[in-house]
């Protein structure tokens, strides 16, 4: 593998990137990843380079058409002048409310999403739950950390919990202050990986980040524009780890909410899902209807009834969400409307 290769693979270059691109067939074209996003500019990394350029892409309409921290950019190979933007394998945004803007891109390419809760009182199912949509409808794997294990003798019973929201749910138990955490987490940190965390405020988000990163962080944090200090910095940056992978740091992880997150929901409540297939009217609100499949499960002790509760919380704050945008752009052109008619009215000389 030459150089150039290794190096793109070392920055999360992977088949499903190098199908939409070949150098070979465009060879004044290069592949680079946007590794910090500032205000209209990018810092992009490529083989063995980093640079600075204008975020401004040809033909990007679309807000998702913009590039965002994570994202594979093909520029010209030496004016470094975007071109295009391929497809992401997975994305992290948001509604943009206030902003003028319908999205906000958080973050491309995430490969996994550390949700990081502690043993003690900010475990919540209902909170773990919300995060596990939020990860599916972006595309990303959630792996749940639980830290704090050094401080309760029950934290195997937290693991037990947490398994039991998603088959196959991966959940690790440590302290994040430990090295050994590092190693436990490792196999989402290597070359060419791309990790963001999501969680409460004091659970060792940053005393986690500090233990993967090692010295690293401290050495190389990739354009650490205003750095204070801290190994981590306020702008949308990819931060190297220890064992070769990628940490996104982004402030907008922390604002994400349900929206549009159908998807995401089906996928982590697919036993109501799937349950509700078989109410005999295709409208059940599971609400005491005859023949609804939900609430003979919950009668047969196969579903507890508190989960059923917390996905019709999760479905309503994502119906609220979504449906609130469309209404607040429906009230605006009622506005304007209204607005348009009375300039309408005061230029009619009938009413001078
Ligand atoms: N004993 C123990 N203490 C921990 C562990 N993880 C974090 N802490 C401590 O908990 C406190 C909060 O940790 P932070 O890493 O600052 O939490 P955070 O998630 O970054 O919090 P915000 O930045 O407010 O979102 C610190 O005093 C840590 O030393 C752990 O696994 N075990
Ligand atoms: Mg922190």
């Amino acid at each position: 593998m030459s150089s150039h290769l290794s190096d793109l693979a070392e920055l999360g270059w992977t088949t499903f990137f190098s199908s939409q691109f070949s150098s070979d067939d465009f060879p004044d074209s290069r592949a680079v990843r946007v590794v910090a996003a500032h205000r209209g500019l990018l810092t992009v990394a490529g083989d063995g380079f980093e640079a600075d350029i204008p975020s401004r892409l040809p033909h990007a309409a679309a807000e998702e058409d913009r590039p965002t921290v994570g994202d594979w950019l093909i520029v010209g190979r030496d004016t470094l002048r975007p071109q295009r933007l391929l497809r992401r394998a997975s994305l992290f945004k948001r509604r943009a409310a206030g902003t003028g803007r319908e999205v906000q891109l958080i973050a491309a390419n995430v490969d996994t999403l550390f949700v990081v809760t502690s043993c003690n009182r900010d475990f919540n199912v209902a909170r773990l739950e919300r995060y596990l949509v939020l990860a599916r409808e972006a595309g990303v794997l959630p792996v749940v950390v639980l830290t704090k294990a050094d401080l309760t003798d029950d934290a195997a019973d937290y693991a037990r919990t947490a398994r039991r929201l998603l088959p196959g749910l991966i959940v690790e138990t440590l302290d994040a202050r430990d090295t050994d955490a590092a190693a436990g987490l490792g196999a989402w940190c290597g070359p060419g990986q791309t990790v963001a965390l999501l969680g409460s405020s004091g659970v060792g988000k940053s005393t986690l980040v500090n233990t993967l990163a090692g010295s690293a962080a401290a050495t190389r944090a990739i354009r650490a524009d205003d750095d204070k200090g801290r190994h981590t910095t306020t702008a949308r940056a990819l931060h190297r780890l220890q064992q070769g992978g990628w940490l996104l740091d982004t402030p907008g992880m922390r604002e994400l909410q349900l929206a549009d997150a159908r998807d995401g929901l089906d996928e982590v409540f697919d036993d109501i899902v799937a349950l509700a297939r078989h109410c005999r009217f295709s409208d059940c609100t599971h609400e005491g209807e005859p023949g609804c499949a939900i609430q003979a499960a919950i009668a047969a002790g196969n579903l507890e009834p508190q989960r059923l509760t917390r996905w019709r919380k999760l479905t309503a704050e994502d119906a609220f969400n979504s449906a609130s945008l469309a209404e607040r752009h429906a009230r605006d052109r009622a506005f304007g409307k209204m607005v348009r008619a009375v300039i309408k009215d005061k230029t009619n000389p009938k009413f001078r």
